[in-house]
């Protein structure tokens, strides 16, 4: 199924446009099915309802797991680096990895979860994480991973929304010189969450936590009261995988789904290929598998090819700069993927890093989440890469599943900051506001897609009409991602950001009215509008725009409160970078906030702000504008 050259590529698109099920039925035959399909796809975009491979049965952990072992047991599947480079690095053999997922499945149906049931994984980047994330695959449970950096508030929406009946925790978790006590979260999230009924502990930092009895368990005693025999529960192609949060236009976070079948698809074969994966390579994707990519491109796309993958505990700059490239020479990384605000952050400190550090092993680097600018794609290219390695620029999202507009490696000629061209099976479109198709070449749009692949989201869990809403309604018959995209003279994407109210804050998504009802909860806040802005290593940074009358006593400590608060309602990722007291917001006669305004205002950029005559007080705009140059 790897596509060796461009004409290749070119055929296999013509084929996955004209004949889309044959072409996916193909890639699908590489597989392993415990019963094959009765029809490869069904669908319309209206309702949405999208099948892929219906009538399958299959468990995706013998694709990522037992279908390896005759061959490949001993091979590497999981090198774990530590936060502490100090301390041992871990690998895990396929033999290992199968024996210690199933053996925690165990565990999991010991303790009451069944085949449906959803689990909540709250871990550090350590190698049980991808163990409980299998283990629940393995016995047909519904993971729902949240990042370790979101609050206790954050925790117990998600748990609430998915009426979670299992929490995996560990103690706490180690983060360059910081130390989070994921624990101490999760007794707080758990006060408000009656459906949770058991909290599996894993010992990792060891600091004292408090263990209640009848709920809390610890993660080393259980695995020792079952054995390693556990059969894979037999799925149908279009059972829950599982859920994953992401953030939107609207306040509440959204759970997409993804099911068994087309996810494992599509996230294999996009492995494979993007990356063009080869027997016995070392693969370092440096997300973390509390967001999509770290579900497609470090547990299941590379484990269902039998490839190694490398999972990261710690941060690109602990204890120094130099520590991404160490973990590279140490595991002789071949193919790395990691983000555009890791290059960034990593460019501002110089050569001096890199110099002596060994990087010949690598072969291709990937980016993603978020567009990577000429700079840091070129800073990239020629000191990580030595010019001698592709880059692919992978533009995707968690409701995709998988990789979407991409370079294919060696194959697709790449362009700086272009994710190029759509992969096998992507039929991209550009529209405009009145959602008008727009055809050729030299022009830019929303970018929608207007055929299902077998990776998509399926629904937003509990609630099916905002999955319509969101996705489907905005233009008829076409996914819309909320992505603005230009398509040179060349038919190459450039993705330019979102159209929506979403922030890309250092690749992760967060809705701006998330953060202004967090700012919103301070007792003194009366009103706040929230918008992005342009930051040199982060991309985008939050500025906020709050009105709190009592404020004039000692702003910077009132800003402190804000960030606080906002901590506790979201998570430090959520933390405005700037905050501006205001006394009123620009507001059209309707009520709506002008954001267009305060956007301009963020970027610094006030010479033009448009029509502001529509404005109940236009007056109040000088006076941000004089308030935002101090
Ligand atoms: C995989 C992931 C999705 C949003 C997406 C877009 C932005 C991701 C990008 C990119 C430009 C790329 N994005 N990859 N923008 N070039 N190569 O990041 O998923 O967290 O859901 O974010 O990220 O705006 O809509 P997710």
């Amino acid at each position: 199924m790897q596509i060796n050259s461009f004409e290749e590529y070119q055929r296999n698109y013509q084929l996955s446009v004209d004949q889309p099920e044959e072409f996916w039925a193909r890639i699908a035959d590489n597989f392993l099915w415990k019963k094959k399909w009765d029809k490869v796809l069904s669908w319309n975009f209206s309702e949405p309802n999208i099948k892929w491979f219906e009538g399958a049965k299959l468990n995706i952990t013998e694709n990522c797991l037992d279908r390896h072992l005759a061959e490949n047991g001993d091979k590497p599947a999981i090198i774990w680096e530590p936060n502490d480079p100090q301390k041992d690095s871990i690998t895990l053999s396929y033999k290992i990895l199968h024996e210690q997922v199933c053996r925690f499945a165990n565990v999991l149906k010991k303790n009451g979860v069944k085949k449906g049931d959803r689990v909540c994984i709250y871990m550090p980047m350590v190698p049980e994480l991808a163990v409980a994330v299998l283990a629940c695959a393995r016995i047909g449970a519904v993971h729902s991973v949240v990042f370790g950096g979101f609050s206790a508030k954050s925790i117990a929406d998600r748990i609430n929304d998915a009426q979670c009946r299992l929490v995996i925790t560990a103690d706490g978790a180690f983060r360059g010189n910081k130390q989070i006590q994921l624990k101490e979260v999760i007794d707080d999230a758990l006060i408000g969450c009656p459906s949770v009924e058991k909290v599996i502990v894993l010992t990792h930092t060891r600091t004292p936590v408090s263990m209640l009895k009848g709920r809390d368990i610890w993660w080393e005693d259980e695995i020792k009261l079952v054995d390693t025999n556990c059969p894979a529960e037999e799925m149908d192609a279009e059972d829950l995988l599982f859920i994953l949060y992401t953030s939107g236009s609207t306040g509440k976070p959204k759970g997409v789904v993804h099911t068994v079948g087309g996810y494992m698809v599509y996230a294999g074969y996009t492995f494979s290929n993007v990356f063009n994966y080869q027997p016995d390579e070392v693969f370092f994707c440096t997300a973390d598998i509390g967001w999509i990519t770290g579900h497609s491109y470090i547990v299941y796309g590379p484990l269902s090819q039998g490839a190694t993958t490398v999972i990261f505990e710690g941060i690109p700059t602990y204890p120094d700069a130099s520590r991404m490239w160490q973990v590279v020479e140490k595991h002789k990384v071949n193919i790395l993927y990691t983000a555009p605000t890791a290059i960034r952050s990593l460019m501002s400190f110089g050569l001096q890093p890199i110099e002596g550090v060994d990087l010949t092993s690598l072969r291709v680097l990937g980016s993603v989440g978020e567009p990577i600018n000429e700079e840091a794609w070129h800073w990239f290219d020629e000191n990580i890469g030595k010019s001698k390695c592709p880059i692919v620029d992978t533009w995707w999202q968690t409701e995709t599943g998988g990789i979407m507009i991409s370079p294919i490696a060696f194959v697709t000629p790449t362009k700086p900051s272009f994710a190029t061209l759509p992969l096998p099976g992507i039929q991209p479109v550009l529209v405009d506001e009145q959602g008008n198709v727009i055809e050729g070449n030299d022009v830019s749009g929303n970018l929608c897609i207007k055929f299902p692949w077998p990776g998509m989201l399926r629904t937003t869990y509990g609630d099916h009409e905002r999955c319509k809403q969101t996705y489907f309604s905005t233009y008829d018959n076409m996914y819309f991602t909320g992505d603005g995209c230009l398509r040179d003279v060349d038919g190459y994407y450039r993705i330019t950001g979102r159209v929506d109210d979403v922030i890309n804050v250092s690749g992760h998504r967060i809705g701006t009215a998330e953060v202004e009802n967090a700012i919103n909860m301070h007792a003194g806040v009366v009103e706040s509008a929230v918008v992005g802005f342009p930051h040199d290593v982060k991309g985008q940074g939050i500025y906020a725009f709050v009105i709190f009358p009592n404020a004039h006593g000692d702003e910077d400590l009132t800003r402190k409160d804000i960030l606080q608060t906002v901590t506790r309602v979201i998570g430090a990722i959520a933390k405005p970078d700037k905050i501006l007291f205001v006394s009123g917001l620009p507001k059209t006669r309707s009520g709506k906030i002008m954001r267009r305004i305060l956007r301009k205002i963020a970027e610094g950029d006030t010479t033009n702000l448009g029509d502001i005559t529509t404005l109940l007080d236009p007056a109040v705009v000088d006076e941000i504008i004089e308030k935002a140059k101090k």
